[in-house]
């Protein structure tokens, strides 16, 4: 297949002259499997295809929005219908109301939600408030998650970051980053010694409930309760950014599946169906400290934009059935079930993880904890077994740092697919072992 990708190949040369490093965003560069990111014509259902009509079967799920599919009818009616009033007015519109409506009916800790246009306005923000509502400074984030390219935040990220094996960035200065506490990921003794240290100058903690930007890693038995419990103690917010989890692990997000309820919460791609979306939620007597109800300011152009928000509010209508979320669990379990087969059989040095929709195959034989777990996997063989699967019609992220999506669109037949191709790309790299 790589050479029927020759425009892509031509496309990538084009737009490298043009767009630094030929793509909007590090995470598809697929620098971390050393081929070119491949340019896409168009999604239906459960594949891409690419400008040089190959057809994939796809787990990135454009990093996780398109739980339904690409091109869900129900989306797309609603978007042609709003594009006949109009894409954007810069002035309140009652679907803004709608959604935060239905956002505060799926999550028991969230009476008030501000839309913005990314998750990373979102988890900023979020710190921002956090700040303001605790007049204190300093933020706790988990070794290995990412939260978004904010200043804040982009210490030892997880995603792109981590993939490219940067340490925060170039850019972020040396008094942002102090502010910035980091710990590792289901490792109480190393919270408990910062909040010994830094106590009440601490505003919150911030952290993916459960990780997809080092790979899918669920918390420890009790570490989720720990954090809550430790926060609410020194007055400090708890904050779970649910942008990849919200709406995918359950209607409620991880906070429904684990019964925390955080203080803050931030979401952001399925929310937006696709759309560019982001969000945070809390209490009313912490959201109302959000201008113009309260001093901390933040604000945005394209904020709740119809566009966006009739793709995002279509999606969650279909997420409010709950049987979508017990139809996915039953295509990731047979997913699941056929890759542990596969590894049990060829003995592959592999290890599956998965949470509800999210799963990652790392290239390691130890359990994976944390990030140095996932630093420590076959990288080499992680980009070798990419390709094979890349050749066999089946499109994963291009980094072992990253979580694969399941969509509601995935057959039984496209299951069966994805099985036999892990099968022959796990026998053919035993070989070479
Ligand atoms: P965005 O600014 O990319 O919309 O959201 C940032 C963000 C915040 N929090 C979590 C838990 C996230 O996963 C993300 C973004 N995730 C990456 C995928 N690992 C987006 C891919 C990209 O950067 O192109």
């Amino acid at each position: 297949m790589s050479d029927q990708r020759k425009k892509s190949v031509k496309a990538f040369k084009r737009a490298q002259k043009v767009i630094p490093g030929g793509v909007n965003s590090p995470a598809r560069a697929f620098s971390a499997v050393e081929m070119d990111p491949i340019f896409i014509e168009k999604g239906e259902g459960a594949y891409l295809y690419d400008i040089d009509g190959n057809q994939y079967l796809d787990y990135v799920n454009s990093w996780g929005p398109m739980i339904l599919g690409y091109n869900p009818p129900q989306v797309i009616k609603k978007l042609k219908k709003q594009l006949k009033k109009g894409t954007s007015f810069g002035a309140p519109t009652e679907i803004e109301t709608e959604i935060a409506e239905l956002i505060v009916d799926f999550y028991q800790a969230v009476d008030k939600v501000r839309m913005v246009n990314s998750g990373t306005e979102a988890t900023m923000s979020a710190i921002r408030l956090a700040r303001g509502y605790t007049g204190r400074d300093k933020i706790i984030k988990l070794e290995g998650c990412y939260h978004g390219h904010g200043d804040s935040l982009l210490v030892d990220a997880g995603s792109g970051v981590a993939t490219l094996g940067i340490k925060g960035s170039p850019g972020v200065t040396e008094n942002t980053a102090k502010e910035t506490i980091v710990v590792p990921y289901n490792d109480q003794q190393a919270v408990e010694k910062v909040f010994k240290e830094y106590g009440f100058e601490i505003a919150g903690i911030i952290l993916e409930p459960i990780t997809g930007n080092m790979g899918v890693i669920a918390p420890e038995p009790g570490y989720l309760e720990f954090l809550r419990e430790i926060t609410r103690k020194n007055g400090a917010l708890l904050i779970f950014d649910e942008v990849m989890t919200g709406f995918r692990l359950a209607r409620g997000g991880a906070q429904e599946l684990y019964e925390i309820e955080p203080d803050l919460s931030t979401f952001g791609k399925i929310i937006g169906g696709g759309m560019p979306v982001g969000a945070y939620a809390g209490r009313e007597e912490i959201m109302d400290y959000v201008a113009p109800a309260g001093p901390v300011y933040q604000a945005g152009t394209l904020s709740g934009n119809p566009m966006a928000m009739q793709a995002g509010l279509a999606t969650l209508k279909e997420l409010k059935n709950k049987k979508v979320y017990s139809k996915l669990e039953k295509k990731a379990e047979k997913l699941e079930k056929g890759f542990k087969k596969n590894i049990e059989e060829l003995e592959f040095p592999a290890y599956f993880n998965r949470v509800g929709s999210m799963f990652t195959l790392f290239f390691t034989e130890q359990e994976v904890k944390n990030y140095q777990d996932v630093k420590n996997c076959d990288l080499d063989l992680f980009a070798a077994y990419f390709k094979e699967m890349i050749e066999q019609g089946i499109y994963l992220p291009p980094s072992q740092f990253e979580a694969n999506f399941i969509s509601a669109a995935l057959s039984e037949a496209d299951l069966e697919k994805t099985i036999t191709a892990n099968y022959q790309a796990l026998k053919k790299l035993k070989a070479e072992l």
